[in-house]
């Protein structure tokens, strides 16, 4: 087949929530998206809506990530933007976070992060081309209390985004992190960090909560050609609440 005339993103975690913003916004950069969750039916609706395409995914699994590797270099022939998104956001105090919580949330949020960004990474280099944006958080730079886990897998992707961005320039590779602020979006929403936004939101510079669509337009800048000369760098999109 004859390579794909757009330039075509990966977003996990993209089912809904932050990265469903992310893929909406891409998308109007002329960007055709792969929306890549575990979550088939609200990540089949995502893509349809920018019209895209889906692949059912878990980023977790080795076999699973190889397979939407395969499946989007054999329908489009290209992938040049990847967004690391997907992650599991617990709510476990200190007392009660065991080893094994700790290891299932190591093994999305940091796992994961690798086994994309491993799988991609070598198509970007053949094609001298590349953006990728991890998603972090901005308790990395608060020191949030209550998911200790968490906030040690998202300080490992900046460490990750550093280290990455100085192997992969000379493939015209760029590899930045984006850390949000607490954002209503459905996963927040349905759990306990809902209650956040009460102590979160008087911190911040504005009056109000972040939405998803608040987060999605600096992810977006990241993956454009015109960003090629930032890399390695942590934006933290937040609304004023923290100072990186
Ligand atoms: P969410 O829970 O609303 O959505 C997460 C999505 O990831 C879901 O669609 C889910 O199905 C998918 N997912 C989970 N495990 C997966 C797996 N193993 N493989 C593939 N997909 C998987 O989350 P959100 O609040 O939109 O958060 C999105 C990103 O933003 C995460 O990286 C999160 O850490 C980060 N973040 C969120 C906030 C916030 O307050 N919402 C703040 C800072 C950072
Ligand atoms: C400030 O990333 O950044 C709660 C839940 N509070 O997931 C987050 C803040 C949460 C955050 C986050």
């Amino acid at each position: 087949m004859t390579k794909h005339e757009k330039r075509v993103a990966i977003v996990t975690g993209a089912a809904q929530g932050i990265g469903a913003a992310i893929a909406r916004r891409i998308a109007q950069n002329d960007v055709t998206v792969v929306v890549a969750d575990v979550n088939a039916e609200k990540g089949a609706a995502v893509a349809a809506d920018v019209s895209g395409y889906f692949h059912q995914t878990d980023v977790s699994d080795g076999a699973s990530v190889q397979s939407l590797v395969d499946d989007v270099m054999a329908k489009y022939g290209r992938i040049d933007i990847l967004v690391n998104d997907a992650a599991i956001v617990p709510f476990v105090p200190w007392e009660q976070l065991t080893f094994e919580e700790w290891r299932r949330i190591m093994a999305v949020n940091v796992d994961g992060l690798f086994l994309v960004t491993k799988a991609v990474t070598q198509h970007m280099a053949e094609a001298g081309y590349g953006r990728i944006v991890n998603i972090s958080s901005n308790t990395f730079v608060a020191g949030t209390p209550n998911f200790n886990h968490y906030v040690s897998s998202k300080g490992a992707i900046i460490g990750f985004t550093r280290s990455l961005a100085s192997e992969l320039g000379k493939d015209g590779i760029t590899v930045n992190s984006v850390a949000p602020g607490l954002t209503e979006s459905e996963g927040v929403k349905a759990g306990a960090h809902n209650a956040g936004f009460e102590y979160v939101v008087p911190m911040q510079a504005f009056d109000r909560k972040g939405q998803p669509e608040d987060i999605a337009p600096s992810v977006a800048f990241l993956t454009t050609e015109e960003a090629g000369w930032v890399t390695g760098q942590l934006l933290v999109v937040d609304g004023g609440h923290t100072r990186n």
